[in-house]
């Protein structure tokens, strides 16, 4: 196993922090809040934002310690991918009821949630790891688990939403811990 033993998580967000952790703590890797700006340049695909954001934060910052960023995003078929990279500012605007309203009368209710973890280890680079969980949006807005998209995401194979289900259900088959298993492959070799 790893001989890193603690990582920090640039983030503004509690649940992904909360959901990192739950994953990564059992392995004997302490996760930390690492409270700095990331810019988010508007760019065609959630690696590039990742990449982007970690050069930005590389030149403006001395970061002497392994950090981790995590972006995600909703990517509704019928909606040609649309909130995809714009999934943050989306939720903080019109939120679930902005995408309820926008799948009325479709049929075609088909999504993904993708993430994708960039690590940037001082003085080697950054690597990325991602994860992708299949679904469809559900007609109503289900459950009080979890944050974001997920009262109307249900995870393929499932009648319940993400927010129905608990933390340790949620985390066996997300976007996120698909992507975190990656990171944990790498950081084992
Ligand atoms: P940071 O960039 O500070 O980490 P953020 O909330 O802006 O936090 P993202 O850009 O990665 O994070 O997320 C895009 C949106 O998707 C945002 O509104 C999240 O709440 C939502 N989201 C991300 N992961 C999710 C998950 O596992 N379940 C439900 N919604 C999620």
């Amino acid at each position: 196993m790893t001989d890193l033993k603690k990582i920090n998580l640039l983030t503004g967000n509690t649940g992904k922090l909360k959901e990192i952790k739950r994953w990564l703590e059992p392995l004997g890797i302490e996760v930390t809040l690492l409270n700095k700006e990331f810019i988010e340049t508007q760019v065609g695909s959630l690696e590039e934002v990742i990449f982007q954001g970690m050069e930005i934060i590389k030149e403006k910052e001395e970061i002497q310690e392994p950090f981790i960023k995590d972006d995600s995003g909703l990517f509704i078929d019928d909606l040609n991918g649309f909130p995809g990279v714009y999934s943050s500012y989306f939720q903080g605007t019109v939120g679930n009821d902005g995408i309820l309203k926008l799948m009325e009368g479709r049929k075609n209710r088909t999504a993904r949630f993708k993430t994708v973890i960039g690590l940037m280890i001082p003085g080697i680079g950054v690597s990325m790891f991602s994860g992708e969980c299949v679904g469809t949006i559900s007609d109503e807005i289900r459950g009080k688990q979890g944050f974001g998209y997920d009262p109307i995401f249900i995870p393929e194979g499932e009648d319940r939403t993400f927010a129905e289900m608990s933390l340790e259900e949620k985390n066996k088959i997300s976007h996120r811990i698909r992507a975190i298993k990656g990171l944990v492959e790498f950081l084992s070799k």
